[in-house]
């Protein structure tokens, strides 16, 4: 069978010994968010119709009332997620606190948390642009059977047992990481199946697209201007072409495939910046460095930092090998 038949449901079976634990619980995972991916990519399909199926805050032809596109992909994760009996805790940037799953039940044997943006770049939506979910994978710390608690979010990225993200393009893909490198499938919309479309996905080492908001230029800090205006040099390979969807799922899915840097600095309005190190920084930087990119917040990497909150903020820089480490040289120089 070449790799262009294969579909991600034999394909997690070809692979699920790789995963450090025991073999159904990657398949229960995965499948739960293949799950949810198609229905929730069914939804933001439709979203076009809005103005003839109703606006949010209306009731449909069925009587249900019409939602927000990113609190309905929020209840589709939960729910989905919620009906498998690996999850005990799922933490998503639409929920102030994190759920707990099962918590009344003492015989669970739920041994995962599961970190979810549900619907990032979602203000694209309206203007018919790509937007994606991600996810971020760990193993609970507290004792199997006990109500989940904070600190069984609260893990550096380095723990992570799996991560990716479903982007809802021209076709809709859903990339991913066991630890094992990182594979990317491709929706058939036609039958409701992934197929391995990308295997072994790779960062080049160096490229030349670098991706950040430049309107907020004034605002950054030195080292970053400096690095900017590297870029934008006329001197070797350079000047770089500057892309920036606003979709950090499609900005950093472009960058793996052409070789490129996506860039969420701090600024003198937004301290931490925008990102969040839990469900939008972390599964990135997994998959960054599973193809064999770098992810760091300027001065260290992503994955090593210990979160203190569920919602923080990170400044964020990922990326090709070569120019993440660049943009780290002015960083320190600055
Ligand atoms: P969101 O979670 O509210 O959608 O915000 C995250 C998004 C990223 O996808 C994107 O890269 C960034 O915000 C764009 O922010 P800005 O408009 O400030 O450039
Ligand atoms: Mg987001």
């Amino acid at each position: 069978m070449t790799n262009k038949n294969k579909t991600l449901g034999e394909f997690i079976i070809e692979n699920q010994t790789e995963f450090r634990y025991s073999t159904g619980e990657l398949s229960k995972l995965i499948n739960a968010i293949r799950l949810a991916a198609k229905v929730v990519n069914h939804e933001v399909n439709k979203a076009g119709l809005v103005d003839i199926l109703g606006t949010a805050g209306d009731t449909n032809i069925q009587g249900e009332n019409q939602q927000k596109l990113d609190v309905l992909a929020n209840e589709k994760f939960i729910q989905t997620l919620k009906n498998r009996e690996i999850v005990c805790g799922i933490a998503s940037e639409e929920e102030d606190d994190f759920i707990s799953i099962n918590s009344q039940d003492e015989n669970h044997q739920n041994k995962y948390v599961v970190l979810i943006d549900p619907l990032d770049g979602s203000s694209n939506i309206d203007v018919n642009v790509s937007v994606g979910t991600i996810f971020s994978i760990y193993r609970r710390i507290t004792p199997v059977g006990t109500p989940v608690t904070l600190e069984d979010f609260l893990q550096p990225g380095k723990k992570q047992v799996a991560a990716g993200y479903i982007i809802y393009g021209t076709s809709t893909m859903l990339v991913y990481t066991t630890g094992h490198g990182v594979n990317g499938f491709t929706l058939n919309p036609a039958i409701g199946t992934f197929y391995l479309s990308h295997p072994n996905m790779q960062f080049p080492e160096t490229g030349k697209i670098y991706s950040v908001n430049e309107g907020n230029y004034i605002h950054f800090p030195q080292g970053v201007k400096d690095y900017i205006k590297y870029c934008q040099k006329e001197e070797g390979d350079r000047p770089y072409t500057s892309r920036y969807i606003g979709s950090l799922v499609s900005d950093f899915h472009r960058n793996m495939i052409k070789g490129g840097i996506y860039m969420y600095p701090k600024s003198s309005v937004a301290q931490k910046g925008k990102l969040r190190l839990l469900y939008e920084c972390n599964p990135m930087a997994f998959l960054a460095e599973q193809a064999n990119g770098k992810a760091s917040d300027g001065f260290q990497r992503i994955m090593e930092i210990q979160p203190t909150e569920l919602h923080e903020r990170v400044p964020f820089f990922c990326g090709s090998k070569k120019m993440v480490e660049k943009a780290e040289e002015f960083m320190a120089n600055s």
